[in-house]
């Protein structure tokens, strides 16, 4: 609460904050504290003393270009604050709360299920252009993931690298535009993360069957490591692995299943993950197969 609350302003608060605490608190896994104070996931405070009238700050005073529209004294406006209101409550009310992996990186159970089938369909058209093959690491081991692209850029390896390019080298084409419902549940999927006005300039779509398996590594190949990753994962289950920032760190083991969403920028950007060898099993909508979209700014 704040102390320029009076206790008419402290009843208003207190119904407030029950009435806000009801549609996101629980969420985004925020706590209310004794005075009234909200934290919202891993960046946020909130002191309100009037549904309408309330403060959003920062808990790291680090956090200058928060993805949250916080002004340089890190106090945001109610009209940015209401839009975060909005979003949660058009969201489906089943929807689970975050689930938080570190400070900055966690999952959203579910969040692409209701899309999938959208998704999916938005995809054949780049698969037609972009098929998926089996790329080169520059080690020259075949990677068992099949990869394409869409997007301004794709990510490629080759004997010469890891890199970004325009084109693509199979068809010599410029890689296919990422669909628009595709862009909506990147962008939406990091504004549910607190991660605003995500737009991503690259989608790599990776293809798992039985026994496919990604190895630790990080994302770091992009120039803007100030843009989360947005990771989608379609069809059979997988057992991600998100260790730290360094290679030999512990590693958390996340079950993975058809439409949860993994969201990691901020101080988890480059940690490192992986996935482990995909079991056997059938999905009703993908078969024998794993699809997992990662959205990045690239450039
Ligand atoms: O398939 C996944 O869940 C992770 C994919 C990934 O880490 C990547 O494409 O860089
Ligand atoms: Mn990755």
């Amino acid at each position: 609460m704040s102390a320029r609350a009076s206790s008419a302003d402290r009843v208003a608060s207190e119904n407030a904050a029950q009435r806000i605490a009801m549609i996101d608190w629980r969420r985004v896994a925020a706590d209310l504290d004794a005075e009234g104070n909200a934290v919202i996931g891993p960046v946020w405070d909130i002191s309100i003393w009037d549904i309408s009238n309330f403060e959003i700050g920062c808990n790291e005073r680090r956090c200058k270009n928060a993805p949250h529209g916080l002004n340089k004294s890190g106090v945001s406006t109610a009209g940015q604050v209401r839009m975060t209101i909005d979003l949660f409550e058009s969201s489906d009310d089943t929807m689970a709360p975050p689930e938080i992996l570190a400070p900055g990186a966690m999952v959203l159970r579910g969040h692409a299920t209701a899309d999938a089938a959208t998704l999916l369909a938005a995809l054949d058209g780049v698969l037609a252009q972009a098929p998926f093959r089996h790329m080169v690491t520059p080690g020259g081991f075949r990677m068992s993931v099949a990869m394409t692209n869409c997007g301004a850029y794709g990510w490629i390896t080759d004997k010469t690298g890891y890199r970004y390019g325009r084109v693509d080298p199979d068809s010599g084409r410029d890689w296919p535009p990422t669909p628009a419902p595709l862009l909506r549940l990147a962008a939406r999927a990091a504004a549910q993360a607190g991660y605003s006005e995500f737009v991503p300039d690259a989608c790599l779509i990776n293809r798992y069957v039985p026994g496919t398996r990604l190895s630790l590594h990080q994302d770091k190949d992009e120039a803007d490591f100030t843009a989360p990753v947005v990771s989608v994962s379609l069809g059979l289950p997988a057992i991600f692995l998100f260790g730290g920032m360094r290679r030999a760190d512990t590693t958390q083991r996340v079950t993975l299943l058809h439409g949860d969403v993994v969201v990691w920028g901020g101080a988890a950007r480059l940690r490192y993950h992986g996935v482990l060898p995909l079991k056997a099993g059938h999905h009703a909508l993908l078969g024998e197969q794993r699809i997992n979209l990662t959205f990045r700014k690239a450039a």
